[in-house]
């Protein structure tokens, strides 16, 4: 984003991007550790003016944090760092956004904006369930994201299409609401995208947005440690964060798990955009 420098002063800035370059649980394969750099210089590219919204996003402000240096002695001591250089932002009043790295750094990012919001939940855009209670001996794993996420609030999963038997289970007695993309995929040749308003609904007053790349088709995001064929579209996601943003109060968001491919430039370009535009959906009041 070549904004004008006082506009990325970050004491002018609405919005603080957090880049977290850490991927030191990913079980596939690595490289969400270059995505937040990845993301960044692709977003040099991205036109100011946003078509959609007719207006440009970039002028609320957005500044850029120095990279989060990783701390490699456990994944919780990692989230931990994420979740006090999140938290002093947040005090500041900043809507921040952490560019992954590995979804684990999520956990962090949502407990500084949970708190003193008891009653915040999450949308979580995703393959995976992310349910598992602990992962490889650590309860701070990328797997376990959203296990982590529901201790702090309730979590509305989208684009799921990937999960163990234990976390299939774990939906059915917490009886968790999962927007499975196979049953969008069904609905909306039947109902259109009523599931959007439905899912929104389940959110309550303030919500903090967690993207996972992954979520997206392998066709569009195949940049990724573990793509799942059968994932979320372009538009239909973006129509997804709109609608959050219009009707729900954002309170912090991330989007992760980008491991950039050498052949490949479109799925930066892919993550920047859709970086940018919920930069504009969730400024918009
Ligand atoms: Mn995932």
């Amino acid at each position: 984003m070549g904004q004008e420098r006082e506009l990325s002063a970050p004491h002018r800035a609405r919005v603080v991007l957090v880049p977290v370059p850490y991927d030191a649980t990913t079980s596939s394969r690595p490289g969400a550790r270059f995505g937040p750099e990845a993301i960044l210089a692709a977003s040099l590219q991205i036109e100011d003016h946003d078509l959609e919204l007719n207006r440009e996003p970039i002028s609320v402000g957005v500044a850029v944090d120095d990279p989060l240096e990783p701390d490699i002695s456990s994944p919780e001591a990692m989230v931990e760092r994420v979740h006090s250089a999140c938290r002093s932002w947040h005090e500041k009043g900043k809507l921040v956004c952490v560019l992954g790295g590995e979804h684990s750094v999520t956990v962090g990012a949502a407990r500084a904006a949970a708190e003193s919001r008891p009653s915040i939940s999450f949308l979580q855009i995703d393959a995976h369930l992310d349910l598992r209670d602990s992962y490889q001996g650590s309860r701070y794993s990328h797997a376990c994201t959203a296990r982590r996420l529901w201790e702090l609030g309730d979590v509305v999963a989208v684009g799921i299409r990937d999960g163990s038997a234990e976390e299939h289970r774990w939906v059915r007695e917490n009886d968790a609401p999962i927007y499975w993309a196979q049953e969008i995929w069904a609905r909306e040749r039947s109902h259109g995208e009523d599931w959007i308003d439905e899912a929104v609904e389940k959110l309550g007053p303030e919500v903090y947005v967690t993207v996972d790349v992954d979520g997206l088709d392998s066709s569009i995001m195949p940049a990724t440690g573990t793509p799942v064929p059968g994932g979320l579209g372009y538009w239909q996601l973006l129509r997804l964060l709109r609608r959050a943003g219009e009707r729900r109060r954002v309170v912090g968001f991330d989007i992760c798990e980008l491991a950039p491919l050498p052949s490949n430039p479109a799925p930066e370009f892919t993550a920047a955009s859709i970086l940018y535009k919920m930069i504009g959906y969730f400024t918009a009041s």
